[in-house]
């Protein structure tokens, strides 16, 4: 068991460390390898162990404008507000194990919102990290595939600031509510949903200026659809 608690490799991902722990690994900063480097990330433990992507509170003191090469390694503070980085975030999501993303959306009288998009892939650098998104379920609306608005998020490129990839005539990541910027997102033009406008949460009809949402959380981990291949602490066990 102790070998359990001190996997001789380091995992993958958070679900890794929470299959290689039976489940006993608690909320918090891990060291992961989605890839070659090893990185640090906010893993919450809850239903099988998310790699948490983004965490936004609303007004909160990290900025979100920020330029293409800072969302791409991420910043912030992992056990606060942050961005992981589209370049790990690609690694997680490009490799053999098919992945989903998790949204969690809880706003100012405290109701949480869910949803999950499986599966979800963002591609490379050379494709300007372009977001691809399977099947929806959730309780929240499902503000990325469907585009009642006109905006549509999936299969679109990531832009920021510095780097228009968007489809509107100006840069969609330069544009102010109330004096502040967008942030780095899949715009189209522009958006149905942004996670990363520091002053407004928006998630269509869940979160937007009329009903502000006070968090949200972009989440990753392996889908229940594909078999897991097990670690070798996880072998030990059986
Ligand atoms: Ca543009």
């Amino acid at each position: 068991i102790l070998t359990c608690l001190y996997p001789p490799e380091v995992p993958r991902d958070c679900h890794e460390l929470w299959e290689s722990s039976a489940g006993k690994a608690p909320n918090g900063v891990y060291l992961i390898r989605p890839a070659d480097a090893l990185i640090a990330a906010y893993c919450a433990m809850q239903e099988g162990g998310w790699t948490v992507i983004q965490h936004i509170t609303v007004n909160g003191s990290v900025d979100f404008d920020r330029l293409w090469d800072e969302y791409k390694v991420g910043f912030g503070s992992l056990t606060g507000n942050h961005w992981l980085g589209n370049e790990y975030i690609h690694q997680l999501t490009s490799g053999s194990v098919r992945y989903k993303l998790g949204i969690k959306l809880v706003d100012e009288d405290a109701v949480t919102k869910m949803g999950e998009y499986d599966p979800v892939l963002v591609e490379g650098e050379d494709a300007q990290y372009r977001l691809r998104l399977g099947l929806y379920h959730g309780t929240a609306v499902d503000a990325l595939t469907l585009e009642p608005e006109s905006y549509l998020h999936d299969n679109q490129r990531f832009t920021t600031k510095d780097h228009d990839n968007d489809n509107y005539f100006q840069n969609c990541a330069r544009l102010e509510f109330q004096g502040v910027a967008g942030g780095g997102w899949w715009y189209d033009a522009c958006a149905g949903a942004n996670l990363n406008r520091r002053n407004v949460i928006y998630w269509q009809k869940d979160c937007n200026k009329e009903h502000l949402c006070k968090y949200a959380w972009m989440m990753v981990k392996p889908s229940d659809m594909v078999k897991v291949v097990h670690s070798d602490c996880k072998r030990d066990e059986l």
